[in-house]
């Protein structure tokens, strides 16, 4: 009984009744968006990146994965209309994630692409504790940088279309 309850399925519930009520990147405090060219979804719960994953694709989405400096202002502009604000440490799971020990080892994991764009925040990546192998998102500025992270962390993540 109690997984009848259980997280993904609240989600898609919240989908569903959000779905009916959104239709521009514009509308505020509406959690998803049909913006430009993706769909978002910013969790209202925290996760560790793997289940983070899991989620989204349970919803029939992905975890996100940014891949030009439109798509990174963008996912700044919809977080600023809807969610809490955020800070390094305390950011949303991306699908980004390290493969290897270099600086640039780093793939989306919902596309299998290499990480191209990058919007690392200063000093970062920097695989504090040889342990961070999952990308985070947080506003600055108005803007959103990235910061590897400890992926057992729960963080909130975005999902997309
Ligand atoms: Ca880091």
């Amino acid at each position: 009984m109690r997984s009848f309850f259980n997280t993904p399925l609240i989600l898609v519930l919240f989908l569903l009744y959000e779905l009916c009520l959104s239709s521009s990147c514009q509308t505020e405090n509406v959690p998803i968006q049909q913006c430009s060219k993706h769909t978002y979804l910013v969790s209202s719960s925290a996760e560790s990146w793997f289940r983070a994953n899991i989620i989204c694709k349970n919803i029939g989405m992905e975890l996100v994965s940014i891949n030009s400096e439109a798509e990174n202002q963008e996912l700044a502009h919809y977080l600023q209309l809807y969610s809490s604000s955020s800070t390094i440490g305390n950011g949303y799971w991306t699908s980004g994630s390290r493969y290897g020990s270099g600086t640039s080892d780093f793939v989306w994991w919902n596309s299998g692409k290499p990480v191209v764009y990058r919007k690392f925040s200063a000093k970062q990546p920097d695989n504090a504790g040889n342990k961070e192998y999952c990308i985070e998102v947080f506003e600055q500025n108005n803007g959103l940088l990235w910061n590897d992270y400890v992926c057992d962390v729960k963080l909130k993540f975005i999902c997309q279309t």
